[in-house]
């Protein structure tokens, strides 16, 4: 018989605590000035204040001296294909050479390539192929982790791709969050038919998925070369009826009015967003979605339409920011790196990036409730960066910042 050991409780103090608890950069600036103390009791975070108060408060605690470095919420990258099988490099030299992404999709190409590849491995060899890709991401301090499914297509690869996401979660030290993307792309078994694939989805893969609890949340592509509002509409519904929260991809590359479709369903969240108008934007504020940005997929594509972020800012709507790691628009395994791409062709300030990957990005899940700031009660998911101001973790593009993860209140050194 195993004894479990009392909650361990630390202190990880002088460190400059980012707590993420405020929006805003002034915030941001103020919580900088004075080292500050994180006291966490088993997987929670207790309290934060100076390091005599919590010495004080905690004695026996385990204390930990930051050496005043930055001290953050664990990462969420709360959008990503990350399992799949093989790699597209060959079509970004095509794009190269002038071809269109919906232009190779038409082709047979794009989504469906890597449909082929998924459909031939199986539960492990998908959580293995995509190990690299999380070690990555770990590797930049990510805590929490968002993987869709939406490259099976089948209901068997379709719930492969799905436990290959929760087994990760297992082999990793890493919370993951799953995401149903039945409708990612029409396989070709469905004969052309959107609708009758739609109705498959809502009839029978939906229920399936539902049932088998492999899905914290339904996804879908609402685009000219995927579905439109109207199917995307049914198949919400239907989620909603199973009790699974929705989200959307949106107005990526044209404006099918996909935000406006999304804060109608009462989605978490709508991501991309470049081609989002003035009433879609006004329909996200008043829902409460967060809208997520994906600096990735607009680099790789070479996007010149930008996402209406003043607009979003002024309207008050959350902006988060992922790394859509996926194989054909967006080869990214780096949430520095998606701060950066957000930054440089988005505009976003040092605040704005730090907190799309902390307290938005957790609120695009529906857990901000759990995670994504420090504060009191939230599980206690923290990095710790050899940097003194978050504008290091922005300005530069390849740095290994990352001293260690704390996970459950647990530190993993590097
Ligand atoms: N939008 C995207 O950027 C990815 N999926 C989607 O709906 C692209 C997926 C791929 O090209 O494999
Ligand atoms: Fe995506």
């Amino acid at each position: 018989m195993t004894l479990q050991p009392p909650s361990a409780t630390r202190i990880f103090a002088n460190a400059r605590v980012a707590t993420c608890s405020v929006a805003g950069r002034e915030a941001l600036a103020a919580e900088m000035r004075e080292p500050r103390a994180v006291a966490a009791v088993g997987a929670r975070i207790a309290a934060v204040g100076t390091q005599a108060e919590l010495v004080q408060r905690f004695p026996g605690a385990q204390l930990l001296d930051l050496d005043g470095q930055l001290l953050t919420p664990g990462f969420i990258d709360c959008h990503t294909h990350i399992v799949h099988g093989g790699n597209r490099a060959g079509e970004f030299e095509r794009r190269r050479a002038g071809e269109t992404y919906a232009s190779i999709a038409r082709g047979g190409g794009g989504i469906a390539a890597t449909v082929a590849a998924t459909r031939a491995l199986s539960v492990e060899a998908l959580a293995a192929t995509a190990l690299p890709r999380v070690d990555a991401l770990l590797a930049d301090g990510v805590t929490t982790l968002e993987i869709k499914s939406g490259y099976g297509l089948t209901l068997p690869s379709e719930l492969a791709m799905l436990r290959a996401a929760r087994r990760i979660g297992e082999l990793r030290r890493v919370s993951v969050v799953t995401t149903f993307l039945g409708a990612h792309a029409l396989p070709p078994e469905a004969g052309g038919d959107r609708d009758a694939y739609i109705e498959l989805l809502c009839a029978e893969w939906l229920p399936a998925v539902a049932a088998a609890k492999l899905a914290d949340a339904v996804d879908a592509f609402c685009e000219g070369i995927a579905f439109s509002p109207e199917q995307v509409g049914r198949l919400f519904a239907r989620a909603r009826e199973l009790g699974l929260p929705v989200k959307l991809h949106a107005d990526q590359l044209s404006n099918m009015h996909g935000a406006a479709l999304a804060a109608r369903c009462g989605a978490l969240s709508a991501d991309h967003l470049e081609h989002t108008d003035a009433a879609g934007v006004a329909a996200l504020a008043r829902a409460g979605s967060v809208a997520v940005l994906l600096p990735g997929a607009f680099h790789f594509l070479n996007e010149t339409q930008l996402p209406p972020v003043a607009a979003l800012r002024q309207a008050g709507v959350p902006l988060a920011i992922a790394t859509d790691c996926n194989p054909g628009t967006s080869p990214l395994t780096s949430l520095l790196a998606a701060l950066q791409l957000a930054s440089h062709y988005f505009g976003l300030d040092t605040a704005e990036c730090l907190h799309g990957v902390t307290r938005a990005a957790a609120r695009a899940l529906g857990l901000d409730a759990d995670r994504g700031t420090i504060e009191p009660g939230k599980r206690c998911d923290l990095a710790l960066w050899a940097a003194r101001d978050p504008a290091e973790l922005v300005h530069g593009l390849g740095a290994r910042l990352l001293r260690w993860r704390v996970v459950g209140g647990e530190p993993q050194t590097m």
